[in-house]
């Protein structure tokens, strides 16, 4: 692949903050990648951008990118970018850290054009890389539908102290999955009488958790849907205390534990993401190994435990903590990262749920990342022409296997 030109440029995410895009031109056409961008970020991630800020980064990469100018790369499968990252960590090693999300847009981006010049799609070119999955499976969306905590800032007033409460359909087809989300989600805001949305499109709502759940069990039986949960619980775990605003409440980890496992029970809970703070394994494990005899068969997932990061992950496997986890490339700033991490969650058996940032781009690349890798879910907003995108890109994804 004849590098021609490489050009970053910030461009605004969905929730109006400056994140960074690249395109890349080559003899086969012209390819662009963007990077979403956190809020409630695990603090084992990789920093987004150096720590002298995105201005900093941005320079940093534009020097980058006029040394790979006029380079030949042989990239023909997903390890190929190994060269790429070769490049990126020692020009780090020289200028400093660029951060995980212009790392991740840098081999994202070429990985499309590898694509384009194999004449593969880019879902096509990673499955046929790597031997993770035989056959293509579409992953059956999980939608944010009601949300709290983090992702409801400007919205003032109360919120719940969870951060997503979520729907997850159990369908053949995913097209066929992603409508019924979104009529779920249209009788979810009749029932909330809400119109205010938070980061991710869902419904603001100033109820507390539990009673955000009746009305997300009443949605899911209307729809035959099953509930989810993104607790976030680092987000309000302060000095070893967990936090509730609403209703004003202070747990500690015993109480957390016990009241988790209530609402398992009670309301049927199907996936609960990041139930205990982010360093707390032994939690994660006591919730796992209780709510595993329950007839919910409930997933108890990490995201910010695992922040996409194979030794947070061989961790949690030794403790017993999860049985699914979440990957989110920018988290980890590498696709081959990202290889590794669904390698060793396939091996152990562990549900794999790729998923969108709360600051998304019209980037579809998402959606291709969860087919590619042989995702079981994927956790997106149902709504907002950022998440649109990537859902239509699935459909038309499933319709090409069909
Ligand atoms: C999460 C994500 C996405 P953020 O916690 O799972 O919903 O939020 O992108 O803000 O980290
Ligand atoms: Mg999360």
């Amino acid at each position: 692949m004849f590098v021609k030109e490489v050009r970053p440029r910030f461009i605004k995410d969905s929730r109006r903050e400056k994140t960074i895009s690249i395109t890349l031109h080559t003899y086969h056409g012209t390819f662009t990648a963007s990077a979403p961008s956190g809020k409630s970020t695990g603090a084992h991630e990789v920093g987004a951008y150096s720590k002298k800020g995105k201005a900093h980064s941005m320079k940093n990469l534009r020097h980058f990118c006029r040394l790979i100018k006029s380079k030949n790369f042989f990239i023909r499968k997903l390890e190929d970018l190994k060269k790429l990252k070769d490049l990126i960590e020692r020009f780090e090693r020289r200028f400093g850290l660029l951060g995980g999300n212009i790392t991740y847009v840098l081999e994202s981006v070429f990985l499309k054009a590898a694509a384009a010049e194999e004449n593969k799609e880019l879902w096509r070119l990673i499955r046929d890389s790597t031997d993770l999955e035989k056959k293509s499976k579409m992953p059956m969306p999980i939608g944010n539908c009601i949300g709290g905590g983090l992702h409801t800032t400007g919205i003032r007033g109360k919120k719940p102290d969870f951060q997503e409460f979520l729907l997850i359909p159990k369908e053949k087809s995913f097209r066929h999955a992603t409508t019924v989300n979104i009529r779920a989600y249209e009788y979810a805001r009749k029932l909330l009488k809400s119109k205010k949305k938070t980061d991710e499109s869902a419904w603001n709502t100033k109820k507390t958790n539990e009673e955000t759940l009746e009305i997300l069990k009443k949605v899911a039986e209307k729809y035959k849907l099953r509930i989810g949960l993104d607790i976030a619980a680092s987000s309000f775990f302060q000095r070893n205390y967990y936090e509730y605003k609403n209703k004003s409440l202070t747990r500690d980890r015993l109480d957390q534990i016990d009241y988790i496992e209530r609402l398992i029970r009670k309301f049927g809970i199907f996936y609960v993401e990041d139930p205990m703070d982010e360093e707390d394994f032994l939690g994660f494990k006591q919730i796992l190994s209780t709510t595993k005899d329950y007839r919910t068969k409930s997933l108890i997932v990490g995201d910010d435990l695992t922040t996409t990061n194979v030794g947070r992950l061989s961790r949690a496997i030794r403790s017993k903590s999860i049985n699914a986890i979440i990957v989110k490339p920018n988290q980890i700033g590498s696709l081959l990262e990202v290889a590794k991490v669904v390698k060793l969650a396939k091996k152990h058996g562990l549900k794999i749920i790729f998923s969108h940032r709360s600051g998304e781009t019209m980037d579809p690349a998402l959606a291709d990342y969860a087919v590619g890798f042989g995702a079981d879910f994927i956790k997106m907003g149902i709504m907002g022409k950022e998440r649109l995108i990537k859902h239509k890109r699935l459909i038309d994804i499933e319709r090409s296997l069909n």
